[in-house]
């Protein structure tokens, strides 16, 4: 796991999740998933299943709905705090699923390892405002201090954008992902290689 994780947004996208998704697969992003808090179980079923569709070869991931995500076969899914805990996602699962967990601080980050989760996605990193409940940033020393004491890819996130992101990468993360500086840019493809080019130098 290296490089750039591109989440929807269907609320701030200009081009729709659809042409997003298109856009990141183009530009290389490495995972891309599937979030909206909102719609019924059927319109986020089709949704999903289009959006898998258009991934090409990028990992698959459903945020929040393990149901959705098993009815589309996606490739994991990605839980917080308020999910099912790692352990019975993992039992409906089974073993080959990804699951990717949010953590907020060191404690939740070494007992998600302990539970079994796959990749750890760690922050805000930096103040963001798209997700309203995420908590305040952590700075990249959270980053430094999950990658020295977990053995997990770290996937960094919250308030990211192209100025910020050397440092993140430097800190230790191995993908960073970044919401609305990249689906609110006119060009989303650009935006996501650019982000992708920063693995390259940092
Ligand atoms: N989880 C923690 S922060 C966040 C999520 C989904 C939102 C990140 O969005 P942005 O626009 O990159 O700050």
């Amino acid at each position: 796991m290296k490089g750039f994780y591109f989440i929807t947004d269907a609320n701030l996208s200009l081009a729709g999740n659809r042409n997003d998704v298109r856009a990141a697969a183009k530009a290389g992003a490495g995972i891309i998933q599937y979030r909206r808090k909102e719609g019924t179980t059927a319109s986020l079923y089709k949704e999903a299943m289009e959006l898998k569709s258009l991934c090409g070869d990028a990992t698959f991931i459903v945020n929040d709905r393990v149901d959705i995500a098993l009815a589309v076969d996606a490739d994991g899914v990605h839980i917080g705090r308020d999910e099912l805990p790692v352990r019975s996602v993992r039992h409906l699962l089974g073993p080959d699923k990804i699951i990717g967990v949010t953590v907020r601080d060191l404690e939740e980050a070494v007992q998600a390892e302990k539970e079994g989760a796959d990749y750890l996605g760690v922050g805000p990193v930096y103040h963001t405002s798209t997700k309203r409940d995420a908590g305040p940033p952590s700075g990249i020393h959270l980053i430094r201090s999950v990658r020295s004491a977990c053995t997990l890819p770290v996937i960094a996130i919250g308030g990211i954008t192209l100025e910020n992101a050397g440092e993140v990468i430097k800190a230790g993360a191995d993908m960073i992902c970044a919401v609305s500086a990249t689906v609110t840019e006119p060009d989303v493809e650009k935006a996501v290689s650019d982000f992708q080019k920063l693995f390259t130098y940092c």
